[in-house]
Parts: C-alpha cells; structure tokens; sequence
C-alpha cells in the first residue's frame, strides 16, 4: 500500500483524498499539513484518516511513513515541497500549475534532471479525461486530416475567491488548454496573443480583468482561440473543437440529466472541474499510484510539460500586458523526457 503526504488543503485536495479513500485502490494517506491547521483537521475528520496533522512542510517529507508526496497547495507554493520531495528521493504529484515563474519551473527541471530519473507528474488531468483522448485519437488517426484550426471555451461560474487576478486566468485556468492543445494538435507554440474582451460588469474580484480571448499559433501554423470567462454565472464549462483538412472533431455535450419543470426542459451543468472532470481525476491519480507502488517513474504530465506551460504562461501574460503577439521559444528537452 502506497503512503502518501498531502499538502495543502483546499478545495482539489477534497476531491483527490475523496478519491484516494472511496474510488481508487493502492494508496492510503499517512500524513497531512496545512498551514492552517484547522483545514487539515477537517479533513482528517472528514475521511476520517485517522492521523494527526505534521507540524510543517519538511517533517511531513521526511517521515519514514510517507512514501511519496502530493502537493495541493496554493499555486505559488508548490516550489518548496517539490525540491524538498527531490531531495528526499521521494515521488511528488503536484497539482498545476508546476510552479508560478519561468524561474522556478527551471529549478525544478534541473533539480530532477539531477537526480537522472523523472519522479514528479504535474496535474495536467485533462490528458485522462476519456472525451479528450477520444478526440486526439480521431486526430491521431487522421479522421479528419491535418488540424488547421482549433476552438476551445473555457468557462467558469464564479471566481474561485475574491483575491482571483488577472494572471491567473492565465496561469490556473488557461494553463489547462497551454498543456492539453500542444499534445492533442502533435506540435510545439511558436506565439501567443491574449486580449482583453469588455468587462464584464458583474464581476466582484478586484483584480480581475477578463473576459479574455488567448491565441495560441503552433510551429507547424495551426491557430487556436480560446474564450477565458472567469464570470459565466450558469457553470463550468470546457469546450474544444478541431478543424482539420477534411472535417471537425470536437468535444461532445456532457450527458446530464434532462430536467422538465416551471415551463421548462433543460440540462444541468457542473458547476466545478471536479463535476466535469471527475474520471479524468480519478484516471490521473490511479496512473500515478500504479507506476510509483512498482518502483517506475510516474508516466503522466512530467516536469517538462509543466516547465513549457510555465514559459508560455509568462509569454501569455507579456502579451496581456503589451498588446503585442509574443513568440515563445523553449530549450532543448533534457533526455530523461525524450
Ligand atoms: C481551477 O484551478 C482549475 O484547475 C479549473 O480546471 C479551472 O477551470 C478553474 O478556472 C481554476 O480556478
């Protein structure tokens, strides 16, 4: 049985400890930390795991009761304990994004270059969601030739919190079409172009401009918009739609139920990624645990991936700031990658 080490304890560490205890099989949690100890006791009680909360980040990492490290904490903290995970040789899933700047993205790399074995996966869970590996099948296969041209929505209802700024529609919500467009279109980003829509007036986070409109142009000249609206009011909604030579693959509706009531028929919508993604959460982690338990490097979204999302978030967020279209380049991929 795998022993992990949570830290951090909002919101997406509910969804995967839920997952940990009542939906996958392999792993149990051994230790837990927050730096408000209170969200960790409520978890504790909550999957009632039975242990008590560590006292700080590195004696978490360092108890021979952990065998590998998960890290749900807020984005700009994810650095720390995945160095200190390097260092004490033990596997670490971090939730996205890898870290918040290029700079520290790169520590990461070369800390794990270092080490000469991948050990860290990134929380890209889209790559598991069965729709979207169904859709970069049909491209794969080439059903519907060359994708020349991509669509993709990407909305939520609410700003998670009232402190959610403007780069992070890039660099939390955006990041997940970042990781997934590249793998599904087969190509590396040359440029990106984001602008800002009109504001939406209903918007309450004080920081936050949006809606946004991103453009990402791949080496080989295929063209993807993406809409970024942070205030959809009616729910979580992703959309991605290809186009290529000879027809269009795109994602289907979400099946939910059909509701009659008040002079109306409708279909609900989730209102979380939790609710849309929730496969793809549980398909991510049970990858993970299958290959850390047998001693193999974890196969999912590695440090690489998280550090070329990292470089073209900073691009992204240049050419908010600039109005401009940014080209992006990234260094020669290291060979414990290839
Ligand atoms: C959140 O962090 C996510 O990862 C969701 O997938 C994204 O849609 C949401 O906007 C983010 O806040």
């Amino acid at each position: 049985m795998l022993r992990f080490g949570v830290i951090g304890c909002g919101y997406i560490c509910h969804v995967h400890v839920n997952d940990i205890v009542n939906n996958l099989h392999g792993a149990k949690i051994t230790a837990i930390y927050d730096v408000n100890k209170k969200s960790a006791e409520q978890v504790i009680s909550e999957f009632k795991l039975g242990i008590q909360p560590s006292n700080s980040i590195d004696e978490l990492i360092e108890s021979p009761e952990v065998d590998a490290v998960l890290v749900f904490s807020k984005n700009d903290t994810h650095t720390e304990p995945i160095l200190k995970s390097l260092a004490a040789d033990k596997p670490v899933f971090t939730e996205k994004p890898l870290a918040t700047t290029v700079e520290e993205a790169k520590q990461i790399v070369d800390a794990e270059v270092k080490k000469g074995k991948r050990l860290i996966q990134v929380g890209f869970m889209r790559r598991y969601d069965p729709y979207y590996q169904e859709l970069k099948q049909t491209i794969d296969k080439g059903e519907i030739g060359a994708p020349l041209l991509g669509y993709c929505r990407h909305f939520a209802p609410a700003p998670p919190n009232d402190y959610y700024k403007t780069s992070d529609v890039i660099n939390d919500t955006f990041v997940h079409e970042i990781s997934v467009i590249s793998w599904l279109f087969n190509d590396e980003y040359q440029s990106v172009q984001v602008q800002y829509a009109r504001p939406n007036s209903t918007n309450t986070a004080s920081e936050l401009q949006e809606p946004q409109v991103a453009t990402l142009k791949l080496k080989n000249g295929a063209i993807i918009n993406t809409y970024l609206n942070i205030n959809s009011h009616y729910g979580y909604e992703v959309k991605c739609q290809v186009i290529g030579e000879t027809g269009i693959a795109e994602l289907p509706d979400m099946p939910s139920t059909r509701i009659h009531k008040d002079e109306k028929i409708y279909n609900s919508v989730p209102i979380e990624s939790g609710g849309r993604f929730a496969k793809a959460f549980q398909l991510e982690f049970q990858d993970f645990i299958d290959h850390v338990s047998k001693g193999e490097e974890p196969a999912g979204p590695s440090a690489w991936t998280g550090y070329m999302a990292a470089i073209t978030c900073a691009k992204a967020t240049e050419s908010l700031q600039t109005n401009q279209v940014v080209d992006i380049t990234f260094g020669e991929q290291p060979d414990i990658y290839k």
